[in-house]
């Protein structure tokens, strides 16, 4: 489908959206409220693993809200993707008007999103994607995370792929999209250099498991690991104890590349503690929201809405960090 830029869906927080290919009419012009007026939705987030999950679930509450036509009907399924499952069941059981879905993982969602195509409630994926028929969903609106672990791959690759590197990643969650896409991204970059993989391991996008298995790391390679990729601000920030813990410095003795862009994350690269933040913009529930009103009304829609991303070095996080939204 061919890629384009639009401008004409500017999220809050002057994020511009990219969009490919337009799907059909929607089937569900004969969705909408309960003749009063309001727009029932079922949102099915993935929990509250990091800070980005909480910008993201705050945009999204913020965007479904009533003073927007909304009743948001919200679940968080603690990561676990047989919890999201069954929130879906049951939106489709309390037969809301459409369902919104950031699927942990990628799998497993055929049969669901079926009976809500049999239901006729049209489903918009956010943030992450999944591997069934793009017939299963209406919409998805997100960030490129392969293009996100491409752009850190190539500053690892500039910054220090000219001599031998020894590199420690800290993945995402085991099975979800921005897992296999910014490891798929971040490793055709670096081809050619001199960096080399040492280890790699989910830290569940979580603070607490990255430290965990920075520890690991450490006790097992030492002083020999140059350069960290969290795929993650959150595990990076994790794994900043464990570096400090261990009478290392992080951002010299090890270098560290992360990606979200949370305040956070900005903050530690402000202080030289990371080297560099790939931005992974959260702020998605505006364009979600006009997205599914959009739908209801019949209306064609984009079927891949994809957000403009940016960089940071740590000049350019201390240049940023007062006029951050999130
Ligand atoms: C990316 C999102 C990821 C973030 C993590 O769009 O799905 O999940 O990178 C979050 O911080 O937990």
């Amino acid at each position: 489908m061919k890629k384009g830029i639009i401008a004409g869906i500017a999220l809050l927080g002057a994020v511009t959206m990219a969009a490919t290919g337009c799907s059909g009419g929607s089937s569900a012009a004969s969705g909408g409220s309960k003749g009063d007026g309001v727009v029932t939705v079922g949102f099915a987030q993935t929990g509250s693993e990091s800070g980005w999950r909480s910008a993201n679930t705050e945009s999204m509450k913020d965007a479904f809200s009533a003073k927007n036509g909304f009743k948001l009907i919200f679940n968080a399924a603690d990561n676990k993707p047989e919890n999201q499952i069954a929130a879906v069941r049951n939106f489709i059981n309390q037969g809301v008007d459409a369902i919104v879905i950031a699927p942990v993982v990628t799998t497993g969602w055929d049969d669901v999103l079926k009976e809500a195509k049999d239901a006729n409630i049209p489903v918009i994926l956010e943030d992450r994607t999944i591997d069934g028929s793009s017939d299963l969903y209406k919409a998805w609106i997100g960030d490129d995370f392969k293009k996100e672990g491409e752009t850190a791959g190539a500053w690892a690759k500039q910054t220090l792929g000219d001599n031998a590197t020894n590199m420690v990643v800290l993945e995402g969650t085991t099975g979800s999209a921005p897992a296999i896409d910014r490891a798929t991204g971040f490793d055709d970059a670096i081809k050619g250099s001199q960096i080399k993989k040492l280890d790699s391991q989910t830290g569940n996008f979580t603070r607490a498991d990255g430290k965990t298995v920075m520890e690991g790391f450490l006790q097992k390679y030492g002083k020999s690991i140059n350069l960290l990729f969290a795929q993650n601000d959150d595990m990076g920030l994790g794994a900043l104890d464990a570096i400090k813990a261990a009478g290392l410095t992080p951002g010299k003795d090890i270098q560290i590349v992360t990606i979200d862009a949370t305040h956070d994350g900005l903050q530690a690269a402000a202080n030289g503690e990371f080297n560099y933040v790939v931005e992974c913009n959260p702020l998605l529930g505006p364009t979600v929201a006009k997205t599914v009103k959009d739908v209801l009304a019949g209306k064609d829609v984009e079927k891949k809405q994809t957000a403009v991303d940016q960089s940071f070095t740590p000049e350019q996080a201390k240049t940023a960090l007062p006029d951050r939204k999130y």
